[in-house]
C-alpha cells in the first residue's frame, strides 16, 4: 500500500475481484448488509431514514460499476468531450432517478417492499441537492441526464456548495431565510477523490510575465455519476470543494492564538460554502468572483491534465473538448485557457487564441440588463492580476481588428454636429478633453468599458469577452435568440452573424412525465402500446388520435384528480389549508420577479374575489370554484418581489377564511419550492401561469413541464411560449397580453397612459383599502399605478384587461369537462419537442460536434 502511494502508480488487481457486478447478489441481501455495516443498525427494525440510507448506497454500487465501465471505455476511445461548466446544477432528488434510469425499479421495488417501505416513502428521506437558483440551474441538470441519455462523452462541472439554496420559511405572511445545510445525512451519491486536487490562486502580482498568486487553495474533485436512460452509460457531474493548502498554523496555535491559526482554513472554505442565492442581480462581490475562478480553473486543469495524458500537441484540443458556458458565470474561462496556454503550456498568444476560440461556446440566459456581469476592472486586478493583463491584450487586439472597419465608417458620417447640439457640444467640450471619434465608435465593442452610473470606475464586460472568445453564442429560445441579436449583442451579430444561434431549452421526460407522473406514464405506454415515447418523445404524437375518445378521457381525468388530490395533501402538510378537488388547479411556480408578474396573476384573484362578493348567491353558482397556487423563493435583497410574497399570503387570509367566498376560491402560497415539491405540484396542476412581460423571459423550462403533464397554458407571447403555442396550437393556450416587438414604444408611452378598465381601479382601492394594514401595499401599487412617475416598467396596465379575458376564457373551458380534457391530452401529446434530448441533439451537432460513444452491451 505504502509503494503503492509513493510512486503513485496502480498495482493490476485481479478481475474476478473487481467484477462485482458479476456476483450480483440480489438487492434484497446488498441492502440489508448495507444496513448492518454502513449504516450499523440492527435490521430488524430501521426507520425510513435508516432505509433510505441502506438502499442508496446500495443503488450506489451498482451506478459506479456502470459509472467506472463507462468512463473506462471513453478512455479508451478517446472521443470529443463536452464539458458543461456551470456554476449552477438543480439536481433535486437522486434515488428514484437512479433506480428507474438504471432499471432496478423491479429488483429493488421488491426488496424495498419486503423492508416495509415504497420507493416514493424512501424518496422522500433524502434531501434535495439545491445547487441552483431557478431555471439555468435546473436546465444544467436535464442537459446532464439528457447527455448521458445520448451515450454522449460529457461531463458537467461546477461547485460542490455546502449550502444550496436558503430554505424558504414564512414569518407573518413575509419570507423568511434560513441556512440549506444539505449534507446533514452524508451523500451517497457521489464520491470523493481527495487525491484530485488543483491549486488555485489568488491576489498577489504578474512578475516576468508570470502570475504570482499571494493566496492558495486547493479544489477538490468529487464525482457524482449521472446515469442516462435506456443505455449504460453513465456519465459525471464532478463538483469541487475548495480546501486550504494546509489545515492551520500549528504555531499560532501553540501561541493561543487560535482563530489566526485556523484563518486560512476558514478562509478557503469559505469559497465553496454558499450558493449565491440571487437569480437576476449581481453584486460584484469579490467572493463570487472567487467562485468562478475558482471552479473554472479546476474545470479546465482537469481537462488539460488528462488531454495531455494523450496528446501531445495542444493545437488538438479543439478537437477533443468543448466547452460549453452556462451564462456569463463562467466567462473567466476566456482568459483561464489563455493563462493557462501560454504561461503553463508555453504556446504564443496567437496559437492560444486560435485554440481558445475553437473550444469555448457560450449561452446566454437574460436580457436583464442587471443580470449580465461585469466585474469591475478594480476588483478583477487585485483578485486575478495576470487574468486582467490578459483580458486587456484580447480588448486591445480585438479593438485593433476593428479600427480599419470603424474609421471608414466614422470617415462616411458627417463631420459638423447638428447646431442645436453643437452648442452643447462646445459646452461639454471646454470641460473635457476632445474624444478621438474613432476611439468613441469602438467603444461599443470594447470588453472594458465605464461605469454609465460611476464615472471613471471601468468595468469587464463579461458577456462581451465570452462572445469575442468563443465559437458560438446562443439563446435559449426562438424570440430570446433574435432578441440577443437586435439588442445585448447587435454590434457583435453585425460583425459575425454565423456565431450567433439559437438552442430552444427542454427538459427531461424522465423526471419530468415519466417518473413525477407514474399514473399518466402507464396510461401512455398503455396507450401507446411500448415506453419508448421515454426516450422518443415524438411518439407522443400517438396519443392525438385518443383526444376525442371518451373513454381515454376518462381514464386521463381520473388520474388527474388523484394527482389533484396527492397536491391536495401536499397543500395540507405544508399549509394547513384544505382545499377541494372539483375545483381548478391553478399554477405559478418560479421566482418571484417583477417581470414574472405574480402580481398581476393576484390583481386577477383580487377581481374574482371581489366579483364573487358582488354576487347574490344564486349568481355564486356559476363561478368556476379555482385554487390558486403560489410558491417561489424572492432574492434575499429584492424588496418588492419580498413584498409580492406578501401581497399572495396576506390574499391567502383574507379570500381563505371568508365564509361568503368559501370554496369559490381559495389563494395558497406554498413556502421552499425546490425540484421536489415540483414534481407533485405540476401533475396536479391544470392551468399554468407563464405570463411575463413579452420580452422578458429569455425561454421559461416549467411550462415545458406543464405542458407534458397535459397542463393547460395562460401565458403571452414570450420566450418559449411561443413555440409551445405553435405545437400545441395557439387557439389552444391561453394567449394574451402585449406584443415583445412594441414594449419599447409602449415604455415610452407609459406618462400618458392610463388603463381604461374600471376593474383596475377596483383592484387598487381593494389594496390600498382598509383591508390590509394601513400603507402595507402601497409601494407595490405605486410601482405599477403611479404614472405621474413613469412606473410600471413590466406593463401590467397594459396587460390586465386582456389577461383578465383569457381568465374568463379558462373558467368557460372547464365548464365543458370533455373539451378541457381533449386539450389536455393533446398539450402531452406535442410535447415531443420540449424534450431536453432534443435540445442536447442540436448543441451536439450544431455547436459542439460531439458524437454519441455509448458502451458496448456485453
Ligand atoms: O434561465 C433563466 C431564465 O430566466 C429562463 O427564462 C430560462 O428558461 C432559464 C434556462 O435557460 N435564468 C435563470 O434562471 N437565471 C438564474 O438563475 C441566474 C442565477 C444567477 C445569476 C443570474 C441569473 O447571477
Amino acid at each position: 500500500d505504502t509503494k503503492k502511494k509513493t510512486n503513485g502508480k496502480a498495482k493490476p488487481v485481479p478481475m474476478e475481484l473487481i467484477r462485482v457486478d458479476q456476483q450480483k447478489a440480489a438487492a434484497e441481501t446488498e441492502i440489508l448488509r448495507k444496513i448492518a455495516y454502513q449504516v450499523g443498525v440492527d435490521a430488524e427494525s430501521v426507520t425510513a431514514q435508516q432505509a433510505y440510507q441502506g438502499v442508496a448506497w446500495t443503488v450506489r454500487e451498482r451506478l459506479i460499476d456502470a459509472f467506472n465501465k463507462t468512463q473506462a471505455y471513453w478512455r479508451e476511445k478517446d472521443p470529443k468531450f463536452i464539458y458543461y461548466l456551470s456554476a449552477e446544477f438543480l439536481m433535486g432528488r437522486t434515488l428514484t432517478n437512479a433506480v428507474n434510469n438504471l432499471g432496478l425499479e423491479g429488483e429493488f421495488g421488491e426488496a424495498i417492499r419486503k423492508l416495509g417501505y415504497s420507493l416514493e416513502e424512501l424518496q422522500s428521506q433524502e434531501q434535495n441537492a439545491s445547487l441552483g437558483n431557478g431555471g439555468l440551474g435546473r436546465l444544467a441538470a436535464c442537459f446532464l441526464d439528457s447527455i448521458a441519455t445520448l451515450s454522449l462523452p460529457g461531463w458537467g462541472y461546477g461547485i460542490r456548495y455546502r449550502y444550496g439554496m436558503f430554505r424558504q420559511g414564512l414569518e407573518n405572511g413575509y419570507q423568511s431565510e434560513s441556512p440549506d445545510y444539505w449534507l446533514t445525512n452524508g451523500n451517497p451519491w457521489e464520491i470523493p477523490r481527495r487525491e484530485l486536487a488543483y491549486k488555485i490562486g489568488f491576489y498577489g502580482s504578474v512578475q516576468q510575465g508570470k502570475w504570482v498568486p499571494d493566496e492558495q487553495v486547493y479544489a477538490v474533485a468529487y464525482d457524482n455519476p449521472i446515469p442516462g436512460y435506456g443505455t449504460k452509460t453513465v456519465g459525471n457531474l464532478r463538483l469541487f470543494d475548495c480546501q486550504p493548502m494546509s489545515e492551520f498554523k500549528l504555531a499560532s496555535f501553540n501561541e493561543g492564538k487560535y482563530s489566526e491559526a485556523t484563518d486560512a482554513k476558514r478562509k478557503a472554505e469559505d469559497i465553496s460554502a454558499v450558493l449565491y442565492p440571487n437569480d437576476a442581480t449581481e453584486y460584484g462581490r469579490e467572493l463570487r468572483l472567487k467562485q468562478q475562478i475558482f471552479f473554472v480553473s479546476a474545470a479546465i486543469q482537469d481537462t488539460l491534465a488528462r488531454f495531455k495524458k494523450t496528446h501531445k500537441d495542444m493545437k488538438e484540443l479543439p478537437s477533443k473538448a468543448c466547452f460549453q458556458m452556462n451564462d456569463t458565470h463562467p466567462t473567466i474561462a476566456v482568459a483561464e485557457l489563455m493563462r493557462l496556454l501560454i504561461d503553463q503550456e508555453g504556446l504564443k498568444w496567437d496559437a492560444a487564441w486560435d485554440i481558445t476560440t475553437k473550444s469555448l461556446a457560450f449561452t446566454n440566459h437574460t436580457v436583464m440588463p442587471e443580470a449580465l456581469e461585469k466585474w469591475p476592472v478594480k476588483v478583477m486586478a487585485k483578485l486575478l492580476p495576470r487574468h486582467m493583463e490578459i483580458i486587456e491584450k484580447i480588448d486591445s487586439i480585438w479593438k485593433d481588428s476593428l479600427r480599419a472597419k470603424v474609421t471608414s465608417e466614422v470617415g462616411s458620417q458627417p463631420k459638423q454636429a447638428a447646431p442645436e447640439k453643437a452648442a452643447e457640444a462646445t459646452k461639454e467640450a471646454a470641460a473635457e478633453p476632445p474624444v478621438d471619434p474613432v476611439e468613441a465608435a469602438l467603444a461599443k465593442y470594447s470588453i472594458i468599458t465605464e461605469n454609465p452610473w460611476e464615472k471613471g470606475v471601468k468595468l469587464v464586460n463579461m458577456a462581451f469577452m465570452a462572445t469575442i472568445g468563443s465559437k458560438s453564442t446562443n439563446g435559449v429560445a426562438a424570440i430570446h435568440s433574435e432578441i440577443i441579436k437586435e439588442t445585448i449583442f447587435k454590434d457583435f451579430y453585425e460583425l459575425s452573424p454565423e456565431k450567433f444561434q439559437n438552442k430552444t431549452n427542454g427538459v427531461t421526460p424522465r423526471r419530468w412525465l415519466a417518473y413525477c407522473n407514474p399514473g399518466l406514464s402507464k396510461l401512455i405506454t398503455k396507450t401507446l402500446g411500448s415506453d419508448e415515447w421515454i426516450s422518443k418523445t415524438d411518439q407522443l404524437t400517438g396519443l392525438k388520435q385518443h383526444a376525442d375518445d371518451k373513454a381515454f378521457q376518462k381514464q386521463w381525468r381520473s388520474i388527474k384528480l388523484e394527482n389533484k388530490q396527492r397536491l391536495a395533501d401536499l397543500i395540507k402538510s405544508k399549509t394547513g389549508i384544505s382545499v377541494p378537488t372539483n375545483a381548478l388547479y391553478d399554477v405559478q411556480i418560479k421566482r418571484i420577479h417583477e417581470y414574472k408578474r405574480q402580481h398581476l396573476n393576484m390583481f386577477s384573484v383580487v377581481n374574482r374575489y371581489l366579483e364573487i362578493k358582488a354576487a347574490s348567491p344564486e349568481e355564486r353558482k356559476k363561478f368556476v370554484p379555482r385554487v390558486v397556487i403560489i410558491g417561489g423563493k424572492a432574492a434575499s435583497a429584492y424588496v418588492m418581489a419580498k413584498k409580492m410574497i406578501k401581497l399572495v399570503t396576506s390574499l391567502g387570509d383574507v379570500i381563505n377564511n371568508d365564509p361568503e367566498v368559501s370554496d369559490l376560491l381559495k389563494v395558497v402560497f406554498i413556502p421552499d419550492y425546490n425540484v421536489s415539491l415540483a414534481e407533485t405540484i405540476i401533475p396536479g396542476a391544470e392551468v399554468s401561469q407563464h405570463i411575463s412581460t413579452a420580452g422578458t423571459e429569455a425561454s421559461g423550462t416549467s411550462n415545458m413541464k406543464f405542458q407534458m403533464n397535459g397542463c393547460l397554458i395562460i401565458g403571452t407571447m414570450d420566450g418559449a411560449n411561443i413555440e409551445i403555442a405553435q405545437e400545441s396550437g395557439k387557439e389552444n393556450m391561453f394567449v394574451f397580453g402585449v406584443d415583445a416587438k412594441d414594449i419599447g414604444r409602449l415604455r415610452e408611452e407609459r406618462k400618458n397612459f392610463k388603463v381604461n378598465d374600471p376593474r383596475w381601479e377596483k383592484v387598487m382601492s381593494f389594496l390600498t383599502g382598509n383591508t390590509f394594514e394601513q400603507g402595507l401595499f402601497q409601494d407595490l401599487v405605486d410601482n405599477v399605478n403611479d404614472m405621474s412617475k413613469a412606473n410600471d416598467w413590466f406593463l401590467l396596465g397594459n396587460d390586465f384587461t386582456d389577461y383578465l379575458r383569457a381568465q374568463d376564457e379558462i373558467d368557460v373551458l372547464y365548464k365543458d369537462q370533455d373539451a378541457w380534457t381533449k386539450r389536455s391530452i393533446l398539450y402531452t401529446a406535442s410535447s415531443g419537442f420540449f424534450s431536453s434530448d432534443r435540445c442536447i441533439d442540436q448543441y451536439a451537432k450544431e455547436i459542439w460536434d460531439v458524437k454519441p460513444c455509448p458502451v458496448p452491451s456485453s
